[in-house]
């Protein structure tokens, strides 16, 4: 047993350095496991740690510069609470049914004038928050790849987030959406979404880096099978609902 025990404890050792933080300076530092597919073969990673949750976007042509295409994702910061709108905010023409009541808006202008987050409250979507910080949210693109963060605090220090991506041309003629995660949600003009991303961020939900197979082993014999699934690194969830 003492074997077991210090076998264990070997194996624990690195869930001190669980959290991992994303540089936002344009150079893609998510792992292969924060990777989601996108529509039309773009990729979206998305992270977390303690202090902010973490977005990017690999899609061929958004370093294109366009003044008409953006960045954007909607958030749901209570899941099943009261607050929140099922639709987006209208760009042109295109105006997204969201598979959930989001709470926030992030979104990335192309030509790279624009970076912004709105909050949904008193029944209307607003940018109430435009002072110094806008929510303390940031963003960097290089070429065609983009990632940006939002503070936990600034989304009410959510326990579990819910969560869509796209890209959406605004431009009359060509309007459209476009590198939508999930990607089983439709692309083309003013899509409607109906399934979402669900991604635990409490502290106390913590991510945990796989542990070397032994370790796993050592734990499922201490532990049984909750030690085997405490193991779990991913909250995420493509689940289709
Ligand atoms: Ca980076
Ligand atoms: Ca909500």
């Amino acid at each position: 047993m003492r074997t077991f025990v210090t076998l264990f404890a070997l194996a624990w050792a690195p869930a001190a350095l669980a959290f991992q933080t994303i540089t936002i300076d344009g150079t893609n530092d998510f792992t292969a496991e924060a990777e989601l597919p996108a529509g039309g073969g773009g990729v979206w990673f998305v992270e977390h740690d303690a202090d902010k949750v973490y977005f990017g976007i690999f899609a061929k042509g958004l370093g294109s510069g366009s003044s008409t295409e953006f960045v954007w994702v909607y958030i749901d910061t209570n899941p099943g609470g009261a607050t929140g709108s099922t639709l987006g905010v209208v760009y042109n023409t295109q105006e997204p049914v969201l598979p959930f009541e989001a709470d926030f808006h992030f979104r990335w202008k192309a030509d790279n004038s624009y970076t912004n987050m709105l909050d949904y409250n008193d029944g209307s979507w607003t940018s109430d928050n435009l002072g110094a910080d806008n929510f303390g949210i940031a963003a960097f693109q290089d070429g065609d790849y983009l990632e940006f963060s939002i503070p936990l605090a600034s989304l009410g220090n959510p326990t579990t987030i819910r969560w869509v991506g796209a890209m959406i041309n605004e431009q009359g003629g060509a309007e459209s959406t476009y590198f939508q995660t999930p990607d089983v949600n439709p692309g083309g003009y003013d899509s409607d979404f109906t399934s979402f991303h669900t991604r635990t961020v409490a502290a106390s939900s913590t991510p945990v880096p796989a542990l070397p197979v032994w370790g796993l082993l050592a734990m499922a014999g201490m532990l049984g099978a909750a030690g085997a699934g405490a193991a779990g690194r991913r909250d995420e969830d493509d689940s289709a609902r």
